[in-house]
Protein backbone atom coordinates (compact mmCIF):
# COMPACT_ATOMS: atom_id res chain seq x y z
CA UNK A 1 0.00 0.00 0.00
CA UNK A 2 1.28 3.69 -0.65
CA UNK A 3 -0.11 6.48 1.71
CA UNK A 4 0.33 10.31 0.21
CA UNK A 5 0.05 12.42 3.01
CA UNK A 6 -0.43 16.30 2.54
CA UNK A 7 -0.32 18.74 5.17
CA UNK A 8 1.08 22.04 6.42
CA UNK A 9 3.48 20.48 9.07
CA UNK A 10 5.40 17.25 7.80
CA UNK A 11 7.88 17.04 10.27
CA UNK A 12 4.35 16.04 12.98
CA UNK A 13 4.89 12.52 11.37
CA UNK A 14 8.75 11.93 11.52
CA UNK A 15 8.84 10.29 15.11
CA UNK A 16 5.31 8.60 14.84
CA UNK A 17 6.38 6.99 11.36
CA UNK A 18 9.56 6.46 12.34
CA UNK A 19 8.46 3.57 15.32
CA UNK A 20 7.40 0.14 16.03
CA UNK A 21 5.04 -1.22 13.30
CA UNK A 22 4.50 1.47 10.87
CA UNK A 23 8.65 1.85 10.54
CA UNK A 24 8.77 -2.00 10.41
CA UNK A 25 6.31 -2.23 7.57
CA UNK A 26 8.11 0.69 5.44
CA UNK A 27 11.33 -1.57 5.91
CA UNK A 28 9.80 -4.70 4.66
CA UNK A 29 8.37 -2.92 1.89
CA UNK A 30 4.17 -3.36 2.85
CA UNK A 31 3.90 0.11 2.92
CA UNK A 32 5.65 3.29 1.69
CA UNK A 33 4.39 6.62 2.71
CA UNK A 34 4.98 10.21 1.42
CA UNK A 35 4.40 13.05 3.33
CA UNK A 36 4.08 16.58 0.87
CA UNK A 37 3.98 19.81 2.73
CA UNK A 38 0.96 21.81 1.27
CA UNK A 39 2.83 24.87 1.04
CA UNK A 40 5.57 23.77 -1.80
CA UNK A 41 2.73 24.25 -4.08
CA UNK A 42 1.01 27.69 -2.84
CA UNK A 43 2.19 29.97 -5.72
CA UNK A 44 3.09 33.65 -4.98
CA UNK A 45 6.16 34.63 -3.45
CA UNK A 46 5.18 34.28 0.08
CA UNK A 47 3.62 30.87 -0.48
CA UNK A 48 0.74 31.85 1.58
CA UNK A 49 -1.97 29.18 2.58
CA UNK A 50 -4.67 30.54 4.42
CA UNK A 51 -6.88 33.84 4.19
CA UNK A 52 -9.97 35.33 6.05
CA UNK A 53 -12.73 33.60 5.41
CA UNK A 54 -15.63 35.43 2.78
CA UNK A 55 -18.28 36.96 4.76
CA UNK A 56 -16.24 37.66 7.75
CA UNK A 57 -16.29 35.67 11.07
CA UNK A 58 -13.25 34.38 12.98
CA UNK A 59 -10.37 32.60 11.73
CA UNK A 60 -8.28 31.66 9.10
CA UNK A 61 -9.61 29.15 6.05
CA UNK A 62 -7.52 26.99 3.79
CA UNK A 63 -7.07 28.52 0.78
CA UNK A 64 -7.95 25.96 -1.83
CA UNK A 65 -5.30 26.17 -5.05
CA UNK A 66 -2.17 24.97 -2.65
CA UNK A 67 -4.22 21.80 -1.80
CA UNK A 68 -5.71 21.30 -5.18
CA UNK A 69 -2.26 21.93 -7.16
CA UNK A 70 0.24 19.63 -4.77
CA UNK A 71 -2.93 16.57 -4.86
CA UNK A 72 -3.28 17.02 -8.63
CA UNK A 73 0.78 17.08 -8.77
CA UNK A 74 1.70 14.39 -6.50
CA UNK A 75 -1.30 12.01 -8.20
CA UNK A 76 -0.39 12.77 -11.52
CA UNK A 77 -4.60 14.15 -12.31
CA UNK A 78 -4.77 17.41 -15.02
CA UNK A 79 -7.25 19.18 -13.55
CA UNK A 80 -11.08 17.77 -13.10
CA UNK A 81 -9.00 14.16 -13.79
CA UNK A 82 -11.01 11.15 -11.73
CA UNK A 83 -8.47 10.24 -8.51
CA UNK A 84 -6.36 6.95 -8.89
CA UNK A 85 -7.08 6.44 -5.51
CA UNK A 86 -9.87 7.41 -2.68
CA UNK A 87 -8.57 11.57 -1.46
CA UNK A 88 -9.49 11.50 2.11
CA UNK A 89 -9.76 14.48 4.31
CA UNK A 90 -9.22 14.64 7.99
CA UNK A 91 -11.82 16.97 9.59
CA UNK A 92 -13.77 17.27 13.08
CA UNK A 93 -17.08 16.80 10.36
CA UNK A 94 -16.41 13.73 9.13
CA UNK A 95 -17.88 10.09 9.40
CA UNK A 96 -16.74 8.58 12.91
CA UNK A 97 -13.14 6.57 12.05
CA UNK A 98 -14.05 3.27 13.47
CA UNK A 99 -12.00 -0.79 13.19
CA UNK A 100 -14.54 -1.08 10.17
CA UNK A 101 -13.33 2.52 8.49
CA UNK A 102 -9.59 0.82 8.89
CA UNK A 103 -10.78 -2.43 7.63
CA UNK A 104 -12.15 -1.25 4.80
CA UNK A 105 -8.92 1.40 3.97
CA UNK A 106 -6.86 -1.27 3.98
CA UNK A 107 -8.33 -2.79 0.90
CA UNK A 108 -6.97 -0.11 -0.94
CA UNK A 109 -3.69 0.10 -2.83
CA UNK A 110 -3.17 3.60 -2.56
CA UNK A 111 -4.55 6.18 -0.51
CA UNK A 112 -4.12 10.05 -0.10
CA UNK A 113 -5.46 12.06 3.42
CA UNK A 114 -5.45 16.09 3.01
CA UNK A 115 -5.18 17.04 6.89
CA UNK A 116 -7.61 20.09 7.64
CA UNK A 117 -6.02 22.94 9.71
CA UNK A 118 -6.90 26.01 10.61
CA UNK A 119 -10.57 26.73 11.26
CA UNK A 120 -11.80 24.78 7.84
CA UNK A 121 -10.59 24.33 4.46
CA UNK A 122 -12.06 26.05 1.20
CA UNK A 123 -15.42 24.12 0.62
CA UNK A 124 -14.38 23.62 -3.06
CA UNK A 125 -11.24 21.63 -1.74
CA UNK A 126 -14.44 19.02 -0.51
CA UNK A 127 -16.85 19.59 -2.79
CA UNK A 128 -14.24 19.00 -5.72
CA UNK A 129 -10.97 16.68 -4.69
CA UNK A 130 -12.10 14.87 -1.97
CA UNK A 131 -13.96 11.51 -1.33
CA UNK A 132 -14.81 10.90 2.08
CA UNK A 133 -14.18 13.07 5.52
CA UNK A 134 -13.46 11.25 8.25
CA UNK A 135 -13.33 12.34 12.04
CA UNK A 136 -11.52 10.03 15.19
CA UNK A 137 -13.84 11.28 17.27
CA UNK A 138 -16.14 14.02 18.92
CA UNK A 139 -13.43 16.15 20.36
CA UNK A 140 -11.35 18.83 18.58
CA UNK A 141 -7.73 18.86 17.34
CA UNK A 142 -5.73 22.11 16.28
CA UNK A 143 -5.27 19.90 12.64
CA UNK A 144 -5.93 16.86 11.02
CA UNK A 145 -2.21 15.32 11.43
CA UNK A 146 -2.86 13.58 14.82
CA UNK A 147 -5.64 12.04 13.05
CA UNK A 148 -4.14 11.19 9.80
CA UNK A 149 -1.40 9.27 11.96
CA UNK A 150 -3.87 7.66 13.69
CA UNK A 151 -5.68 6.21 10.41
CA UNK A 152 -2.50 5.14 9.15
CA UNK A 153 -1.69 2.68 12.13
CA UNK A 154 -4.51 1.49 12.30
CA UNK A 155 -4.66 0.73 8.71
CA UNK A 156 -1.02 -0.59 8.07
CA UNK A 157 -1.71 -2.88 11.38
CA UNK A 158 -3.88 -4.97 9.22
CA UNK A 159 -1.88 -5.57 6.20
CA UNK A 160 -0.88 -8.91 5.65
CA UNK A 161 2.63 -9.50 7.39
CA UNK A 162 2.69 -6.23 9.74
CA UNK A 163 2.51 -7.86 12.35
CA UNK A 164 4.83 -10.75 13.79
CA UNK A 165 1.62 -12.90 14.49
CA UNK A 166 -1.26 -13.07 12.13
CA UNK A 167 -3.48 -13.84 13.76
CA UNK A 168 -2.61 -11.03 16.73
CA UNK A 169 -5.23 -8.40 15.64
CA UNK A 170 -8.17 -11.11 15.93
CA UNK A 171 -8.79 -10.53 19.33
CA UNK A 172 -7.67 -7.07 19.50
CA UNK A 173 -10.57 -4.84 21.39
CA UNK A 174 -13.09 -3.58 19.06
CA UNK A 175 -11.87 -6.27 16.19
CA UNK A 176 -14.59 -8.83 17.43
CA UNK A 177 -16.69 -6.31 18.54
CA UNK A 178 -16.22 -6.58 21.96
CA UNK A 179 -13.56 -5.49 24.16
CA UNK A 180 -10.32 -7.40 24.76
CA UNK A 181 -9.80 -9.77 27.81
CA UNK A 182 -7.65 -8.59 30.72
CA UNK A 183 -3.70 -9.87 30.19
CA UNK A 184 -1.32 -11.24 32.49
CA UNK A 185 2.13 -12.31 31.91
CA UNK A 186 4.94 -13.19 34.83
CA UNK A 187 5.31 -13.04 37.84
CA UNK A 188 2.52 -15.32 38.98
CA UNK A 189 2.18 -13.30 41.78
CA UNK A 190 3.45 -9.78 42.29
CA UNK A 191 2.96 -7.39 45.93
CA UNK A 192 0.56 -10.92 46.66
CA UNK A 193 -1.23 -9.82 43.90
CA UNK A 194 -1.87 -12.97 42.04
CA UNK A 195 -2.68 -13.85 38.30
CA UNK A 196 -5.95 -15.61 37.59
CA UNK A 197 -5.27 -19.70 38.24
CA UNK A 198 -7.04 -20.30 35.40
CA UNK A 199 -4.21 -18.94 33.00
CA UNK A 200 -1.64 -21.52 34.71
CA UNK A 201 -4.04 -24.60 34.60
CA UNK A 202 -3.06 -25.26 30.79
CA UNK A 203 -6.84 -26.24 30.60
CA UNK A 204 -7.25 -25.02 26.96
CA UNK A 205 -11.26 -25.54 27.21
CA UNK A 206 -11.67 -23.76 30.53
CA UNK A 207 -9.20 -21.15 29.24
CA UNK A 208 -11.39 -20.22 26.15
CA UNK A 209 -14.16 -19.88 27.92
CA UNK A 210 -12.75 -17.86 31.04
CA UNK A 211 -11.52 -15.30 27.69
CA UNK A 212 -14.54 -15.12 26.23
CA UNK A 213 -16.02 -14.76 29.11
CA UNK A 214 -13.73 -12.04 30.52
CA UNK A 215 -14.23 -10.16 26.96
CA UNK A 216 -18.07 -10.02 27.32
CA UNK A 217 -18.44 -8.79 31.07
CA UNK A 218 -15.62 -6.16 30.37
CA UNK A 219 -17.51 -4.93 27.58
CA UNK A 220 -20.95 -5.12 29.51
CA UNK A 221 -19.41 -3.22 32.21
CA UNK A 222 -17.41 -0.69 29.78
CA UNK A 223 -19.10 -0.30 26.93
CA UNK A 224 -22.86 -1.82 26.91
CA UNK A 225 -23.29 -0.21 23.33
CA UNK A 226 -21.03 -2.26 21.84
CA UNK A 227 -23.29 -5.38 22.73
CA UNK A 228 -25.78 -4.52 20.38
CA UNK A 229 -23.90 -4.73 17.30
CA UNK A 230 -21.70 -7.78 18.32
CA UNK A 231 -21.68 -11.26 17.02
CA UNK A 232 -23.19 -13.25 19.93
CA UNK A 233 -23.56 -17.25 20.49
CA UNK A 234 -26.55 -19.03 22.81
CA UNK A 235 -23.85 -19.09 25.38
CA UNK A 236 -22.64 -15.73 25.48
CA UNK A 237 -26.17 -14.73 25.56
CA UNK A 238 -26.68 -16.93 28.78
CA UNK A 239 -24.09 -16.05 30.18
CA UNK A 240 -24.79 -11.53 29.78
CA UNK A 241 -28.09 -12.81 31.20
CA UNK A 242 -26.44 -14.11 34.19
CA UNK A 243 -24.45 -11.10 35.06
CA UNK A 244 -27.70 -9.00 34.61
CA UNK A 245 -28.77 -10.63 38.11
CA UNK A 246 -25.36 -11.51 39.49
CA UNK A 247 -23.03 -8.48 38.22
CA UNK A 248 -20.33 -10.13 40.40
CA UNK A 249 -17.39 -11.45 38.49
CA UNK A 250 -14.90 -12.76 41.09
CA UNK A 251 -11.38 -12.87 40.43
CA UNK A 252 -11.88 -10.14 37.61
CA UNK A 253 -10.04 -7.06 38.02
CA UNK A 254 -13.10 -5.18 36.48
CA UNK A 255 -14.66 -6.47 39.69
CA UNK A 256 -17.37 -3.91 40.97
CA UNK A 257 -17.57 -4.02 44.96
CA UNK A 258 -20.94 -3.42 46.14
CL1 LIG B 1 -9.79 14.56 11.64
N1 LIG B 1 -9.46 16.97 12.69
C1 LIG B 1 -9.59 17.87 13.68
N2 LIG B 1 -9.12 19.11 13.50
N3 LIG B 1 -10.18 17.60 14.84
C2 LIG B 1 -10.64 16.35 15.00
C3 LIG B 1 -10.53 15.36 14.02
C4 LIG B 1 -9.92 15.70 12.85
N4 LIG B 1 -11.09 14.24 14.48
C5 LIG B 1 -11.52 14.54 15.70
N5 LIG B 1 -11.26 15.81 16.02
Amino acid sequence: MHIDIFTLFPSMFVGPFGESIVKRAQEANLASIAIHDIRDWAPGKHHQCDDTPYGGGGGMVMKPEPVFYAVEAVLGMGPGDPPPCPIILLTPQGERFTQQTARELSCHERLALVCGRYEGIDERVREHLIAREISIGDYVLSGGEPAAIVVVDAVIRLLPGALGDPSATFDDSHASGLLEYPHYTRPAAFRGWAVPEILLSGHHANLSRWRREASLYRTWLRRPDLLQAANLSEADRAFLRRLETDPVREGSPDRQDP
